[in-house]
């Protein structure tokens, strides 16, 4: 699409909208940088955009028809639902949307890998991004892992090869976006409030196959119900894993080996013991990279290595410090339930549980029955805590605090926990409401964990 000289509108102002601004005002696009709430911090924008204040105009609150006049495209951000009223305003006006994501890949160059799935995305895009690393010179990871795919798109050529993490939201607002090897790792309940209903969550993920022909790749979870009835109508060749049984064709494990079977012909990968990422969720993550570093041509020896080597990604159940024999594990990535399951699961110890946040309108049970007789207390935080606290009650399990503020919830575990106890933030929800990001929560707890004198 031309656009030089043509007026755009960015819907969201956090990094989305800056990448997206920056990468239309370099295509010669006017922009208008809109956000529906009125205290943005208008200084962070005019310092992230100070080269160009000349070309673009920052409007907040609620938009007045006339803005919306000779608008020939408007990018939305993630974060900002189709269902939302400046959506509404901006359909209706027949204006044509882009999500940011379709934003950068009509502007990018090179080969494309996307990744999504319920949980797991962090840490596949980011193994699969190393291996590429140590493969090929120019990669750019992108996407929901917290870079914005537009902010690196005027850095890429036709040698670079893009490795993005890709969510529901951004699969809303995609037209023409096409990956040469997709991943759909998992779909279990989330953003419930945002997609409605699980059937049409499960229809958003599989937007990252659509526009994928017989030529492309499209690597997906066996054990996966939504992923493999999905695997009937995919367009592209599918590459199936299994972490439970022994596939003809694709990746699995067997025992303790990953192994893969391709046209009858099985080859033992790697133990899963020589590698440094804990969990059967892990094991997955990790076959759904090689699958997809394999169907891209990435020598195998070359992509086991990588495996090996490769470490935790922050804020996926990560070790923080032992204070007074007290183990930290920081899961602030543990946004949803099932993430928060895995959390749990994870832990050797008499754990006390900091969960709670956002409401996204998840049901707390399974991660309540998940607890198996590990969690000593569970402390709450944000939005859900009430609603989890009766969950908890009505499963049997009361000892449960509410907390006014995280600061209570960290100082009331530090008091009540002794030597050979762990400390878990895995929350099952969004951080929303209470921090900006899972990141920033994440760092806050690690922060008071090291300041814990011993
Ligand atoms: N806004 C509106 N109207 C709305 C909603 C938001 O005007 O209805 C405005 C807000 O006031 C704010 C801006 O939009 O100023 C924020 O936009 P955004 O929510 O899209 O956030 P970004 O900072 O652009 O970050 C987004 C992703 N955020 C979301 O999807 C909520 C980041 O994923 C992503 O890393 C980033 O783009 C780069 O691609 C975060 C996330 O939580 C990690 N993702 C969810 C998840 O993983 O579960 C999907």
């Amino acid at each position: 699409m031309e656009l030089t000289d043509k007026n755009v509108i960015v819907i969201g102002t956090g990094i989305s909208g800056i990448g997206a601004a920056k990468l239309l005002i370099s295509k010669g696009a006017n922009v208008i940088l809109y956000d529906e709430r009125e205290e943005i911090a208008t200084e962070r924008i005019f310092e992230e955009l100070s080269e160009y204040t000349a070309r673009f105009t920052l409007v907040t609150g609620k938009i007045k028809e006339n803005q919306l006049e000779n608008i020939m495209l408007a990018v939305f951000s993630p974060g900002v639902p189709m269902d939302s009223q400046i959506a509404m305003i901006i359909k209706a006006s027949g204006i044509r949307i882009w999500g940011e994501i379709e934003l950068a890949y009509q502007y990018a160059q090179g080969n494309l890998l996307a990744i999504t799935g319920t949980n797991g995305k962090t840490t596949t895009t980011s193994l699969l991004g190393q291996i590429m690393r140590d493969n090929t010179s120019q990669v750019f990871v992108v996407g929901n892992i917290g870079n914005p795919y537009t902010q690196e798109v005027d850095a890429m050529t036709n040698d670079s090869v893009t490795v993005a993490e890709i969510s529901s939201f951004q699969l809303e607002t995609i037209d023409t976006f096409k990956p040469m090897v997709s991943a759909v790792l998992n779909i279990t309940p989330d953003h419930l409030n945002r997609h409605h209903t699980m059937d049409e969550y499960a229809r958003v993920k599989f937007e990252i196959a659509r526009n994928q022909t017989k030529t492309d790749f499209c690597v997906l979870n066996y054990e996966d119900t939504y992923c493999r009835d999905f695997s009937k109508q995919c367009k592209a060749n599918v590459i199936f894993f299994s972490s439970k049984q022994k596939l003809q064709d694709g990746f699995y494990l067997d025992g303790d080996i990953i192994c893969r079977c391709v046209q009858g012909v099985r080859t033992t990968l790697l133990n899963i013991h020589d590698m440094n990422l804990l969990g059967i969720h892990n094991v997955e993550n990790v076959m759904a990279a090689i699958a997809m570093a394999d169907a891209y041509g990435v020598p195998m020896e070359q992509i086991l290595n990588t495996v090996r080597h490769f470490k935790a990604v922050e804020h996926r159940i990560e070790f923080v410090a032992t204070k007074r024999g007290v183990d930290y594990y920081n899961d602030s990535k543990g946004t949803n339930p099932d993430a928060a399951i895995r959390g749990i699961r994870a832990m050797r110890k008499p754990t006390i549980l900091i969960g709670g946040g956002y409401d996204k309108q998840s049901e707390y049970d399974e991660w309540i029955q998940a607890f198996d007789g590990k969690v000593k207390y569970l402390v709450l935080i944000g939005q859900t805590r009430e609603k989890i606290a009766k969950c908890a009650n009505m499963h049997g399990f009361t000892n449960v605090i509410l907390a006014d503020s995280f600061q209570e919830a960290m100082d009331f575990c530090v008091e009540k926990a002794v030597s050979g106890d762990a400390v878990l933030l895995s929350p099952a929800c969004a951080s929303w409401g209470m921090f900006p990001n899972y990141e920033v929560r994440g760092n806050m707890f690690k922060e008071y964990v090291n300041q814990i004198k011993e």
